[in-house]
């Protein structure tokens, strides 16, 4: 131990490399307080985010079968209120990119600490830092995939949910090992100095904090170039120019334009189907042979299978619903007016009125989206459609015509465009 002791490496090893006079407790427990709450909402709303998919309905929608007891928690995702995942997704997206200022400065205020020596001292400091590495290492890793998924669409084919969850568990098993360790620290340094006094504090009246037992205070700090109030306010700007450039594609009505960082296209042109496509049809490989005269839905039930054309659907009652598309990557469209048959009539007339789950099938060659369950109460739900209309025109093939599921509170991915097939069970 005491060889390794003497043979510290130069650099960062080196007590007098790091030499803010901003670093100590008092700073890294405000940006840890501040990330103790929202990484909260984050794992809350990304339980939610999992249980909207209904996974608990059949291999189908289970894209992670291997959960074994982290599933605990699933239960049938509500059709109320209609904006449920609108919010629910809208809060975990936006709330994930507006925190990554907050954990860039947080990690800056401990970095010393990556540069310890020695590198262990006993078997609890081993133990210890392992679990910080799948605290830092496990919050990367969620901030990385989330934002990939956002910004580049799935990068990971079908995988993206089975490491955003794995990824989560790990991650908040660590976080909540650490905010056990660090909370009475967290709570002595946050009573140590005034946050308004801090913020009345400039460069020049900036005084390191005194040292501490913990190595985040500089042993020799050099003479400050920006004040407390600075550092956090450069992180509260940078939170809020995130906000500002993410939140519109949520809150969307005239915020949408503000949406700068959305993915998806802002401006997705004018009249009834004026509003944001996810994937074209053709980007998914549907034909026009396939969506043309020749098209035809065939609805399986507990008699011989009914098959409709375009014509005859439009023949039934149709049913009117306003409701948005919410996708999981956090954009979402303002209500639309939706018309088309209720998806519990079908179900009568295949002969399963009390159907318990729906089989929706498009007629998108493979991929991992193309079939999905829908459960008893968002089949029975009257606003749940089989839409062959959207704010009063067909729907546009890039919607999904000739028909496409609509479900109130239903993540996007749920809303099959281009459906071919249902097959109402019991
Ligand atoms: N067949 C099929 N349906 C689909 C998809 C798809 O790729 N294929 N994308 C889903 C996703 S992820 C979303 S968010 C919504 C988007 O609907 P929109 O493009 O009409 O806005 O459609 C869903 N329905
Ligand atoms: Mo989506």
């Amino acid at each position: 131990m005491l060889a390794i002791a003497r043979s510290r490496p130069p650099g960062p090893f080196r007590p007098g490399f790091w030499r803010s006079p901003l670093r100590g407790p008092w700073l890294t427990a405000v940006f840890g307080l501040v990330l103790l709450v929202g990484i909260s909402v984050l794992f809350v709303t990304g339980l939610l985010s999992y249980a909207a998919y209904n996974p608990g309905l059949g291999r189908v929608n289970d894209h992670t079968p291997g959960k074994g007891l982290l599933g605990f928690y699933l239960f049938t995702w509500p059709t109320h209120p209609y904006w449920l995942y609108r919010v629910t997704q809208g809060v975990h997206v936006t709330l994930g990119v507006v925190l990554i200022p907050v954990l860039l400065a947080k990690l800056w205020s401990v970095i010393p600490k990556l540069f310890e020596w020695p590198p262990v001292r006993t078997p609890a400091h081993a133990v210890e830092r392992l679990s910080l590495l799948l605290l830092v290492g496990g919050a990367i890793f969620e901030f990385v995939t989330g934002l990939l998924n956002i910004q580049l669409d799935y990068i990971f084919p079908g995988s993206f949910y089975t490491l955003h969850f794995y990824g989560a568990w790990v991650f908040i098993a660590a976080f909540i090992v650490h905010v056990g360790l660090r909370i009475g620290r967290m709570r002595r340094a946050l009573r140590s100095r005034s946050l308004s006094a801090e913020l009345r504090t400039d460069t020049a009246h900036t005084e390191p904090e005194p040292p501490d037992p913990y190595g985040l205070v500089a042993a020799v700090p050099a003479a400050p170039t920006m004040s407390r109030r600075g550092a956090l306010g450069f992180a509260g700007a940078g939170s809020l120019a995130l906000l500002v450039v993410t939140a519109g594609q949520s809150i969307g009505g005239p915020w949408r334009r503000t949406a700068l960082l959305a993915p998806h296209n802002r401006n997705p042109g004018r009249g009834p189907n004026g509003f944001q496509v996810n994937k074209t049809a053709a980007a998914v490989g549907v034909t026009a042979a396939a969506i043309g005269p020749a098209w035809r839905l065939h609805v399986h039930g507990s008699g011989p299978a009914l098959t409709f054309t375009r014509e005859q659907l439009l023949k039934m009652p149709q049913h009117r619903a306003a409701l948005p598309i919410a996708c999981v990557e956090g954009w979402s469209t303002d209500d639309q007016h939706w018309s088309g048959l209720r998806l519990r009539d079908l179900a009568e007339l295949a002969g399963v009125p009390h159907a318990g789950s729906v089989m929706v099938q498009s007629v998108q060659p493979g991929g991992p989206f193309s079939n999905v369950l829908l459960a008893g109460n968002q089949i029975h739900d009257p606003r749940s459609l089989l839409a062959l209309h959207v704010n009063g025109a067909p729907l546009s093939i890039n919607h999904g015509y000739p028909a496409r599921i609509i479900v109130p509170a239903n993540p996007g991915v749920n809303n099959t465009k281009w459906v071919g097939a249902l097959t109402f069970r019991t």
